[in-house]
């Protein structure tokens, strides 16, 4: 639904940008989950026009200032370390008005992005030195955000990673059922109704005072990371409608969560999804090697368990919108996020079967 609006509303939202002559019209672009993206090619500069989506974005204003704020910030810090500012990091172009977003004629809100050229960004973790350069860049990301001051930015999702929330939320979407599906993945809410003491590892941690509260990504997957075409290094990390106060643990478990293994985050045939101990540890390495200075021995102490929740939750949010109709994460078939739901079960079952090799490679950090 939300697809073809997208498309309806495109040309208004182009219209208050001036970005040259357009050389071909928009085209869909990327393969992520939340937003709808457009390639815009203006022969001598390119840019990503995005529809912000008002289902996962009730407040895209503020989004958009923390977005400002915190690419200002490490388009500072880039500088100072002799980095490419417009290589580096995304840059907001502003509508002719000056604005950093442009509502359309349906209330949602549209923006647009530099294109970072020369890049590619990758689906799957095709190599190991392809994953430890991701880890470098969300670890790098970690380390340049450390002294950002946290309690500036705007929550852009209340309780995106209260994985005691997202629990309570799917109970309460079996319960309704309202398309009658529940039925036919009983075995899936069992899986995960009975980690339901799982979900409050990290949030008492946290309550605790043994985790601590930073600025982070929230949303680590392998496609928020543009690669250097040329290097193969990581380059840019992108998606930053997630940045928020949050736990580090989270963005080095929704990399593993997505990464490390060799299969689609929506393939059917569980049998080819496996947990891959290797790229675990090739991840945790390059993460490490970035912000390893910025984190406490707490924070290395609980990377598995970061690894394991973050895969939980997700497999927990992808049946939950299965549940409810799949109006929060794109879908190209049906099923699809039921299909999305089952990897990650089976990709947290295969954690729970490694669990003591996965403590051993974070303990291998550890000072104490
Ligand atoms: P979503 O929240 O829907 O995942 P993203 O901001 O991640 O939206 O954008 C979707 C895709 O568009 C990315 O995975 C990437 O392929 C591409 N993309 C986004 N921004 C840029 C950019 N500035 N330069 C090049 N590619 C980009
Ligand atoms: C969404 O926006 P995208 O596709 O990069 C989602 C993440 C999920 C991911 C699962 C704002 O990420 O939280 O982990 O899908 N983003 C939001 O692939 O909900
Ligand atoms: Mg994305």
């Amino acid at each position: 639904m939300s697809m073809v609006q997208a498309e309806q509303t495109l040309q208004e939202a182009l219209a208050a940008y001036d970005l040259g002559t357009l050389v071909s019209d928009p085209v869909r672009f990327g393969e992520g989950h939340i937003n709808d993206t457009f390639l815009v090619d203006a022969g001598e500069r390119r840019f990503i026009l995005q529809r912000i989506s008002p289902v996962a974005f009730k407040q895209p204003k503020d989004l958009m200032e923390n977005i400002v704020n915190v690419t200002e910030y490490l388009g500072r810090e880039i500088e100072k370390l002799g980095g490419d500012r417009r290589r580096e990091t995304l840059e907001v172009i502003r509508s002719r008005k000056g604005e950093t977003c442009v509502a359309d004629s349906a209330g949602a809100m549209w923006r647009v992005f530099a294109f970072v050229e020369d890049t590619i960004c990758y689906q799957a973790a095709e190599t190991p030195e392809l994953f430890a350069a991701s880890g470098r860049a969300f670890g790098r990301f970690q380390r340049l955000l450390r002294d950002y001051p946290a309690h500036t930015l705007h929550e852009t999702i209340p309780h995106f990673h209260d994985t005691e929330d997202r629990l309570r939320k799917l109970k309460e979407a079996v319960a309704a059922d309202p398309l009658g599906r529940a039925k036919d993945c009983r075995a899936d809410i069992d899986f995960m109704l009975a980690r339901e003491s799982d979900c409050s590892v990290a949030l008492a941690a946290l309550r605790e005072g043994t985790l601590p509260l930073r600025v982070t990504h929230n949303d680590t997957k392998l496609n928020n990371v543009l690669m250097d075409d040329q290097t193969g290094e990581a380059l840019c990390v992108i998606d930053l409608d997630t940045v928020m106060p949050g736990l580090s643990i989270n963005d080095f478990g929704d990399s593993i969560r997505f990464g490390a293994n060799h299969s689609a985050e929506d393939e059917p045939d569980l049998t080819k999804v496996n947990f891959d101990l290797d790229l675990f540890a090739a991840y945790t390495d390059a993460f490490l090697e970035q912000a390893g200075d910025a984190l406490t021995q707490a924070e290395i102490r609980y990377l598995p368990w970061g690894a394991k929740l973050m895969t939980l939750e997700c497999g927990i949010r992808f049946l939950t919108d299965h549940l409810e109709g799949d109006g929060y994460f794109h879908i190209s078939r049906e099923g699809q996020n039921l299909d999305r739901a089952r990897t990650q079960c089976k990709l947290v079952q295969d954690m729970e079967a490694h669990w003591s090799e996965m403590n051993a490679i974070a303990a291998r950090y550890l000072s104490e």
